[in-house]
């Protein structure tokens, strides 16, 4: 019997490359979907064109603000491993969405727990948790350093982290968080920060673009490549004891660095292009996040490989060679 994998956010950047991790390993994987009135899947729907891996790959509706689907769907798949990648993502939506974020990604995160507690189930339980939650409080940051959310999405996903905490502790289950830093791909939300970037410089070079209005570029942040952090949440749910562990880089980078770095790639110069627009500011901003990844290295083996430079070379290249295709605005 294969092992049956379920994860929550199949159709986001992360879920989308976990799952093709999970069925090159052989897994039977089933994901949880929306239901959108538009195509919101073009991240997973390659992996049909692989006939045998394709049918390995399972999709259900729910929603992480649906207990009872989500109590539906825990009794019918009785997965092995499951992986708690759902979320309103995007810290700036938040404060726009403060309870619908506090519902999707901290108590959606309860629903999910209490479904498995309910049904009895032996299975091993990765929480989505992310450096967002160290906010306020200063590099480097460890699994130990004291938390400072600065965003009602960073205080929804602490709540969500040290509830899975408490799951682990109080009815022992297999429960881990893993606090990530920063990844991303050309199947990057095309509204965070990296992408929105490379997304620009690909369309200026083409032409069709005149000008990139960011927010506050003086920002920090530990960007690794996401297809190589997907490994590491399974990594940790295949360690002998369940534990708590940072994924990161260990290198920080500025937003205007990742301008710079982008555009150069293009031969473009940023001060021709890149304007200040305040509507992307924070009302309150998280200055640097800058990652120890020591515990992940020495105990699971991980390492992140792809530094800030190489990435965002490839997700230009990703970008340029989309808009050629016409495929503009749909992530791979
Ligand atoms: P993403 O691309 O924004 O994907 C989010 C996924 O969650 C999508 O599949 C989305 O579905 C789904 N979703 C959102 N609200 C939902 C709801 N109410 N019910 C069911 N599904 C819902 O995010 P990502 O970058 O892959 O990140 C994956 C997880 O890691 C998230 O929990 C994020 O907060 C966390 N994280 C990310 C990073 C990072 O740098 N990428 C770092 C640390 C932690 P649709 O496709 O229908 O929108
Ligand atoms: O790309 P961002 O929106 O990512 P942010 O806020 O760091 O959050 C991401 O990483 C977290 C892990 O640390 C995840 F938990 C979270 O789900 C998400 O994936 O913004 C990065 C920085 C911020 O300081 C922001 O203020 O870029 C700054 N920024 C400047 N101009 C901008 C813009 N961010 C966005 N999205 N858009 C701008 O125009």
């Amino acid at each position: 019997m294969p092992k049956r994998a379920f994860i929550t956010g199949i159709t986001g950047q992360d879920g989308s490359y976990l799952a093709e991790l999970l069925l090159a390993k052989g897994y039977e994987v089933h994901g949880l979907v929306r239901r959108s009135s538009s195509f919101n899947r073009g991240r997973i729907d390659p992996i049909y064109l692989n006939a045998e891996a394709g049918e390995r790959l399972f999709l259900h509706y729910g929603d992480m603000t649906d207990g009872v689907s989500l109590v539906n769907l825990i009794l019918e798949i009785r997965p092995d491993e499951v992986y708690n990648l759902a979320a309103q993502s995007h810290v700036r939506v938040s404060f726009e969405m403060p309870e619908y974020t506090a519902s999707a990604d901290g108590i959606g995160t309860i629903r999910l727990l209490e479904a498995i507690r309910a049904a009895k189930l032996d299975c091993r339980f990765y929480q989505a948790s992310t450096s967002e939650m160290f906010g306020a409080t200063p590099p480097p940051q460890a699994e130990d350093t004291i938390f400072y959310p600065r965003s009602p999405y960073a205080a929804a996903k602490l709540y969500a982290h040290w509830m899975t905490v408490n799951y682990r502790e109080a009815y022992d289950m297999y429960a881990v968080s893993g606090i990530l830093f920063n990844h991303e791909s050309p199947r990057r939300g095309e509204t965070f920060v990296t992408r929105k970037i490379t997304k620009a410089v690909a369309a200026i070079k083409a032409g069709v673009q005149d000008v990139l209005m960011l927010g506050n570029i003086d920002a920090v942040r530990d960007w690794g490549y996401a297809k190589e952090y997907v490994e590491g949440m399974w990594r940790m749910l295949q360690a002998d004891e369940p534990s708590d562990y940072v994924l990161a880089t260990g290198v920080g980078t500025t937003v205007r660095e990742f301008v710079e770095m982008s555009f150069e790639h293009a031969d473009l110069d940023w001060h021709d292009y890149v304007m200040f627009d305040q509507r992307y500011e924070r009302p309150t901003e998280v200055d640097a996040l800058i990652g120890d990844p020591s515990k992940a290295r020495d105990q699971l083996g991980w390492k992140a490989e792809t530094g800030v430079r190489e990435l965002a070379r490839l997700m230009v290249d990703a970008d340029v060679a989309a808009l050629a295709e016409g495929f503009g605005t749909q992530p791979r």
